[in-house]
Formats: structure tokens, sequence, C-alpha cells
């Protein structure tokens, strides 16, 4: 105890000046707002949403998505992370196998504190929930339902090679997530069809031993009019970083995007990444509570496309997530 005192006596005494600053300093991050947060750029996520729709339905084992791969992974690399593509053989409800490949972008790989920023980047093979039938085996564009997450983490990556937060930080485009069994499906059951690519992630992290103090899943992010009600698994195994989100989101007039209200729970690559790696995960998704499927009449049809997407959708979560990362420390 005396030579606590003893030592910190001797350093304010030796350098006075630089003990001033820390505090000063200190009374800054304390009071939280003085830190600067880049502007999230929504013309830019919304060209990174396109780019990858221009592929067109970016489906495990075909060519549109071997082209988006290679895509995101450059992207990732001109926007300063170090790159990481993690390729598995996965395989689907009906036994096909899936040659697929989960992205990773890290920022500041040797700081022990991390979050991680996620979103699938594969589109569904099947608009099963179609009003019309002849259309249940035609893959989507995909342009909300995994695109918007992935554009909008692109832009946080240019951003993040601009200016470095006092954290590490993860971006992970999991892939996979949509190949779930269908409607139309009578073959044997199978379970945990969903979130293939986390759920390879979750028991093969990209780094041995990986952790982050939370992560944050974007699906559905980018559809004019969204509403980003509570997901009730993030609720209950986030629920400090659910709370700090929605908050933050009101503080910057976004409140009619995010409701404070509960939504349902959903499976979602979040309860991968928490289950198999113990790291909780907030999904922000798309959530109307109109509709009869919950998630918007885009979901898995022909129309989830460029006509939904909405720069101010993007806008509201973007600037969300940065002003949330930037303020951690
Ligand atoms: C299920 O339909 C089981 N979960 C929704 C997860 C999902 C699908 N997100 C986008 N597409
Ligand atoms: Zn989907």
């Amino acid at each position: 105890m005396t030579t606590c005192l003893m030592a910190g006596w001797m350093f304010l005494a030796s350098c006075g000046t630089a003990g001033n600053k820390s505090a000063v300093n200190e009374e800054r991050t304390a009071i939280g707002n003085q830190v600067q947060v880049p502007a999230f750029n929504a013309d830019s996520a919304y060209r990174y949403v396109k780019e990858q729709t221009d592929f067109g339905p970016r489906v495990p084992n075909t060519e549109a998505h071997r082209a988006c791969e290679v895509y995101l992974a450059a992207q990732l690399e001109r926007f300063g992370a170090t790159v990481y593509r993690q390729r598995a053989e996965l395989l689907a409800y009906d036994n096909t196998i899936l040659r697929a490949c989960n992205i990773i972008g890290a920022y500041n790989p040797d700081n022990k504190r991390r979050v991680m920023l996620c979103a699938h980047w594969d589109s569904r093979p099947y608009a099963d929930q179609d009003a019309r039938e002849e259309n249940h085996k035609k893959p989507i564009s995909g342009a909300n339902d995994g695109a918007s997450g992935v554009g909008v983490l692109l832009e946080v990556a240019r951003l993040l090679q601009q200016q470095a937060p006092a954290i590490g930080i993860d971006i992970i485009f999991f892939d996979a997530e949509d190949y779930g069994t269908p409607h139309f499906y009578q073959g044997t059951y199978k379970e945990d069809t969903w979130c293939l690519g986390s759920q390879y992630w979750g028991r093969n992290p990209h780094v041995q031993g990986y952790n982050a103090r939370y992560g944050i899943l974007l699906d559905m992010v980018g559809g004019r009019g969204a509403t980003f009600y509570k997901e009730l698994f993030s609720k209950r195994t986030a629920g400090q970083q659910v709370k700090k989100i929605w908050d933050t989101a009101h503080q910057l007039g976004f409140g009619s995007f995010f409701p404070k209200k509960d939504g349902t729970e959903v499976t979602d690559d979040h309860v991968y990444v928490y289950d198999l790696r113990k790291i909780p995960c907030v999904d922000i998704i798309n959530y109307d509570p109109q509709g009869d499927t919950g998630f918007g009449d885009f979901w898995h049809t022909t129309a989830d496309n460029m006509d939904i997407i909405d720069r101010t959708t993007l806008n509201a979560v973007g600037q969300t997530l940065l002003q949330v990362i930037y303020n951690e420390n």
C-alpha cells in the first residue's frame, strides 16, 4: 500500500505535465462525447450493395459466388485489413457439398480488446416465400438479405482505414447462412441447416482461441422503412449491448428505425457465435410486426432486389454502428 502511494507520488512529482495531460484525457473519455466519430457515407455503402448484386445471386457453388468472394476479399485488402479466407466444404440440408468461404478482415490484430462485426455474404438459392410458386426454386438477388449488411460493413472498413478506433475490429462475412431447408423439401429432416458458415467458424475460428468483447450482426439492414426491434436471443445473451446500441440510435435521431420494443427470437449467425464461442452478439435484423413472416414482404422473394434498398436505412444503421465502436476503449 505504502509502495503504491509512493510510486504514484513520485510519478506525479517527476513528470507533472504528463500527469495532468493524462488526467484531462481521462476526463474527456469519461464525458464520452468528445471522441471524433467518422461520418458514414450512405452513397458509398449503397454502391457496395449494388456491386454485390451485380454479380447475380451469390449462391454457393456458382460462378457469381466465386467472383463475389474475390471482390469482397479485395475490398477488405484495399481498405487495409489483414484478410483471411476460410474455406470449408459444408453439407447442406439435402447433402449437397457447398464450397464455402468465410471472409475475415482484421484491424489492429494485436489489440486484445476487440469487437467483431458480421453479416452473411451468400444469397438464398430459393425464393420459396414468393407469392408465385414458379419462383420458389429460383435464386434471389438478396440485395437486402445478405448484401445490405456486407455493404454497410465495407463502408465501415473504408472508414477504419482512415481513422483507427481505440480497439481492434474484426469484420466477418459468413458464408452459407441462407441455404437452409426450403419449404418444398420432402426429404429427411436435418437440424441446423441455416448459418452453416458461422457454425463452421464457431468450431474453427480464423485465429486459435479467438475472443472478442461482443459482436454485432447485421441482417437485412437496407430496406426502405425498415424497423429494428430488439431481437430476443440478443436481448437475453447480450442485453447490455442491445441497450447501448438502441440508446445510441435514439441519441443520434434514428429512433424511428430502432423502436425500443421486443421483436421475436431469430435463428441467425449470432446464435452460433454465442453458443459455440460464448461471445455475446447482437442481431440487428429487420422485423415487420404487420407481415406474416415477421421479416418483411420482400423476404425470400424475387422482390429482394436493389429497388427496395434505401440509403436512409443504411445510414441509420451504419452511423449508429460507428458511434458505438469509436466510443469503445
Ligand atoms: C430462419 O429462417 C430459421 N432464420 C432466419 C435467418 C435468416 C434467413 N436471415 C436471413 N435469411
Ligand atoms: Zn435469408
